[in-house]
């Protein structure tokens, strides 16, 4: 029998917690080796492409609030194009990595750019450990089980990103979060997982996508990232318009793209509720329709949520947004479906973006 539409990609959403669990082993049982990476140092870049450069914004921030280590995200390109506005004034940085294929041009060209220039070490996280990038590392952290026969990105993202929380949550320093009861969070995640993924797949298979014609992604502190990575989710399965905000900055300009047939999706979190909530309403008001997904809806949510999705985990905010994720990209996967897209062969796209030499270079 032949392969459906999407086989590989619906296969990866749905197959991803078990992906984690390989994930939680790996970082554990390296626990020591991994940790000794961070000794002496000072700052953390996250660094990456496409959806990886969203890891590494989400990564940055996840890392600087545990670890009090300061912490950014950068696209790979930009550390060789514009060097000095990543790196000067830094001393004992850890550049980090990350990359599903480790062969993108623009990553390898960073790491060795980071070898040749700046005597700063260099941290591999991925899934191919004989890759250009993961061999030009100084360290490697490999996820082979987290590869993926599809295009898009999607339990490789859940599964290196969990890889960094698991990491920030070992070198954690921040006391409002207990670092003990955050790490049995993360290592309890896939068991809510499953039975999240499982939810969103059933819901979404009885929603109706074809009157949304763009899709925004609203997300403050932990759920910025995952915001982003939801963006890209949507242009690259379902090819259709998608924008991504800090939660509160829809206000200033984007909103005037409202009308019923813009999906708003707002990522709830717990510290900036009562502002997000706020805004859905005047979202709601000015003629938008709403998907909220959150830890736990209420009477205010419910009145300006067209659409509910809710973990119901009791997990925190900085550990939760692996659960949150898998919603956005079945709802992509949906959309595409529901247009006649095969998300395996996504338009334009391949594997990794792997590119000639530039003649002329100054
Ligand atoms: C992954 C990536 C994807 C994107 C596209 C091209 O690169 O940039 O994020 O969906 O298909 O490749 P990498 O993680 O292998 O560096």
């Amino acid at each position: 029998m032949g392969k459906q539409k999407g086989e590989f990609t619906i296969n990866a959403i749905l197959n991803q917690p078990d992906t984690w669990k390989s994930t939680i082993n790996i970082v554990e049982n390296n626990k020591k080796d991994i940790l000794s990476c961070f000794e002496d140092i000072d700052h953390v870049i996250f660094t990456g492409c496409g959806s990886n450069y969203y890891m590494s914004l989400a990564s940055a921030s996840h890392f600087q609030y545990l670890t009090w280590i300061p912490s950014k995200g950068v696209p790979a390109s930009e550390i060789y194009l514009n060097p000095d506005t990543v790196f000067k004034g830094l001393k004992n940085v850890l550049v980090i990595s990350l990359s599903r294929s480790g062969e993108t041009t623009e990553v390898v060209k960073a790491i060795d750019f980071v070898n040749n220039n700046t005597g700063f070490k260099t941290l591999y996280i991925g899934c191919y450990p004989e890759s250009m990038a993961a061999r030009s590392c100084f360290y490697k952290i490999p996820l082979t089980g987290a590869r993926e026969k599809s295009v898009v990105t999607t339990k490789s993202y859940t599964s290196m990103f969990l890889a960094v929380q698991l990491i920030a949550g070992h070198l954690s320093r921040n006391k409002e979060i207990h670092s003990d009861k955050y790490l049995e969070e993360l290592r309890h995640l896939p068991e809510p997982g499953k039975k999240l993924i499982d939810k969103y797949d059933r819901d979404l298979k009885s929603f109706s996508y074809e009157k949304f014609v763009h899709f925004v992604f609203l997300g403050s502190g932990p759920f910025y990232g995952i915001a982003c990575e939801s963006m890209l989710k949507m242009k690259e399965m379902a090819l259709v318009p998608s924008d991504a905000f800090h939660f509160l900055e829809f206000r200033h300009g984007p909103k005037s793209i409202l009308s019923k047939d813009v999906l708003v999706t707002g990522f709830l979190s717990d510290t900036g509720a009562p502002y997000e909530i706020d805004l859905t309403e005047e979202i709601k008001r000015l003629g938008g329709s709403t998907l909220i997904i959150c830890e736990k809806g209420g009477a205010e949510i419910n009145a300006c949520a067209d659409i509910l999705f809710e973990t119901g985990t009791n997990i925190s905010e900085y550990a939760r947004s692996i659960l949150y994720l898998p919603a956005i990209q079945l709802l992509a996967y949906n959309k595409a479906l529901s247009k006649g897209i095969d998300v395996d062969v996504p338009k334009n796209l391949t594997h990794y973006v792997s590119l000639p030499e530039i003649n002329n270079v100054p």
